[in-house]
């Protein structure tokens, strides 16, 4: 119910664009509008014919290239950045604004897996899972942990994911389309009990521990931070085992931190466009969302924004995949 009333809600406020008929083939196709935005309607000169229907806003689709589930996330606007009453938020997060994505795309419903990434290694002759890890330098491949073919691929550096998606028939999702998909309709920081929708340090590890408490910016407190949480057993999880969002999303917060398509602006939001925003032009860092299972519960929100050289490797970075169209 919650996701009906979200999806009504999006719809309501959707860009116009992209309405109104066109001709192709002799065939009159009425596009969606607005308040219909997947449905479409063919006549031929008087005929009625079948309606074609788009997808549905809670459709799943298997990906045939890669095996992974991915949902359709209709089209919509939002408010991006800094969520109303959040105190954790830092100054690139500001200020809140405005964003229209004008189409709709399909979106993975999990993080990429271990086992999506392995069939696209074979089929291209990359490294293997396994194989990241160890091209990691020393420093960052603590910890080594186990995974299986379920848990979310971690390792990979921004070109990696970007050629993955490429291979997969999508690409990575724009900044703006994935803290839209990751709000599923929600203004607040979180879409849920924390505990619930997401693996972060308070909870990735064998016991419960209070991470917020743990953390120091100081040298000695971070070392001894990283130590309780490797004592702890801390990891990744396999994915989908937290409650959704209410577009059907998987570990949006927390798991894996995921690369975007933008270059890092760190005063983007001062000039972004409204409709459909990509990113500065260049830029040195590329941006990743959603925080990880290393992350105190503060950065575990829809609009904290991390940034990371797009060459470097680590266990706390995977990536999922949009595509605009899934046969
Ligand atoms: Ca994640």
């Amino acid at each position: 119910m919650t996701l009906f009333f979200t999806v009504l809600c999006l719809f309501s406020f959707a860009d116009p664009g992209g309405g109104g008929p066109v001709a192709a083939w002799g065939v009159t196709v009425t596009r969606a509008t607005a308040a219909e935005p997947e449905v479409s309607k063919v006549e031929r000169e008087g005929q009625a014919v079948p309606e074609v229907r788009g997808p549905r806003p809670d459709e799943v689709r298997i990906n045939p290239q890669d095996g992974e589930r991915y949902v359709w996330i209709p089209p919509g606007n939002f408010q991006m950045g800094c969520s109303p009453d959040d105190r954790d938020c830092r100054d690139h997060e500001k200020p809140r604004h405005r964003v229209t994505i004008s189409r709709g795309f399909w979106m993975g419903q999990t993080e990429v897996t271990v086992g999506g990434y392995r069939k696209f290694a074979q089929a291209t002759q990359r490294k293997v899972p396994e194989a990241l890890v160890l091209a990691a330098p020393p420093r960052f491949r603590s910890p080594d942990f186990p995974q299986s073919d379920n848990h979310p691929v971690a390792y990979v550096t921004w070109d990696e994911a970007a050629q993955y998606c490429q291979w997969a028939g999508g690409r990575l999702p724009t900044e703006a389309e994935w803290e839209y998909a990751a709000r599923a309709g929600s203004p607040a920081a979180r879409y849920g009990n924390l505990d619930e929708i997401a693996w972060y340090a308070d909870n990735s590890g064998r016991s419960k521990l209070d991470s917020a408490e743990l953390w120091g910016w100081e040298s000695a407190s971070r070392i001894n931070y990283r130590k309780r949480l490797r004592d702890n057993g801390k990891q990744t999880h396999p994915v989908g085992k937290k409650t959704p969002n209410d577009f059907g999303l998987y570990d949006m917060l927390g798991n894996v931190l995921e690369w975007c398509a933008d270059w890092y602006g760190e005063k983007y939001y001062q000039v972004s466009e409204e409709r459909d925003p990509e990113g500065p032009p260049s830029g040195e860092f590329r941006v990743m969302r959603g925080a990880d299972w290393y992350g105190p519960p503060w950065g575990v929100r829809v609009s904290t924004r991390d940034w990371m050289l797009p060459d470097h490797r680590f266990s706390r970075i995977g990536f999922r995949c949009v595509r605009e169209v899934i046969p």
